[in-house]
């Protein structure tokens, strides 16, 4: 990347989270690059309502693979890798990876197909979007966001602090995988169980849960120190009560997944943990109950 250059980074997949982050590169002074999925063309205008209520209507430019420093997946998790294939062979071999979704999974499959020099990152983000029509999205929330690298050289810092911007935080998360597992303990709690109960997620505050996700946080804390993550069951238990008090009004992703039957990602959230702790040793009954529940409800519905 020349340092005269601002860095080109694009966005793939423009579901409310990857189209909350083109507009947040239009805002930064950024060209609003995409890469359409299955290599379609890119919707003409997109409409983001931001914190302060204001619409901003913008067109999304096409970006050309080769020419990207940094490609941010926004795809859901199981679409990953199927939504990258095709432009795999023409990205540049130093061009950035960042994956942005929910669950964990897809790195694991794509790090053996990274050239040498290329970098993985994830990112989690915890802002809410409401996707009001499939090109019109609303930040409804202002929570946490992290970004870090998993694999590979560190970047040049031009295209670390842009990115960093991006993501609105002050630098890269020192160990990024501890925080995406404290984002999935988060996930594992409380998006099954809504999809489950077909509830709101505050819903989950009522007495009758409390047994169940104390059993499902305390499964996830023990598979996560068993990988040497600094994730205490008190603290982790405390962090899902204090999401389902402050998104008690959403409904969470997978209940949206489950009820419009898009395909949730309880492969990637439920699923991922279970097999980590069949991996390591760590029995995680009410996890793998929840997890063939939600796969049951997929098939058959509410
Ligand atoms: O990340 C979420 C999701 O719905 O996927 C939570 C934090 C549970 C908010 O709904």
């Amino acid at each position: 990347m020349g340092s005269l250059t601002a860095p080109k980074i694009a966005i793939l997949g423009l579901g409310a989270v990857g189209q909350m982050l083109l507009y947040r590169l239009k805002a930064t002074g950024a060209e609003p690059l995409a890469l359409p999925r299955y290599q379609n063309s890119l919707p003409e205008q997109l409409h983001f309502i931001d914190r302060c209520d204001e619409g901003h209507e913008y067109a999304p430019i096409a970006a050309l693979p080769e020419q990207l420093d940094a490609l941010i997946v926004c795809t859901k998790a199981h679409q990953v890798v199927e939504a990258i294939t095709p432009y795999w062979d023409s990205l540049r071999p130093d061009c950035v990876i960042v994956l942005c979704h929910n669950g964990l999974g897809p790195h694991l499959e794509l790090q053996p197909k990274l050239a040498p020099n290329q970098s993985l990152l994830l990112a989690t983000t915890s802002r809410g979007a409401l996707r009001h029509d499939k090109y019109r999205v609303e930040q409804t929330g202002t929570g946490a966001q992290d970004i870090g690298l998993w694999c590979g050289p560190a970047l040049n810092p031009e295209l670390e602090a842009k990115l960093a911007q991006l993501f609105e935080v002050s630098e890269f998360a020192p160990n990024i995988e501890e925080s995406v597992w404290a984002k999935l303990v988060v996930n594992c709690a409380i998006n099954p169980l809504t999809a489950i109960h077909n509830c709101r997620n505050g819903e989950l505050a009522d007495t009758r849960y409390r047994e169940t996700l104390l059993s499902l946080v305390s499964e996830v804390s023990q598979v996560a120190q068993m990988q040497g993550f600094n994730l205490r069951f008190k603290d982790c238990y405390a962090r899902v009560l204090t999401v389902i008090h402050l998104t008690a009004e959403n409904y969470s992703s997978m209940h949206q997944d489950v009820h419009l039957k898009r395909g949730s990602e309880i492969d990637a959230i439920t699923g991922y943990v279970c097999r980590m702790g069949a991996e390591l040793g760590v029995d995680t009954p009410v996890n793998q109950e929840i997890w063939d529940k939600v796969r049951r409800l997929e098939r058959l519905g509410f």
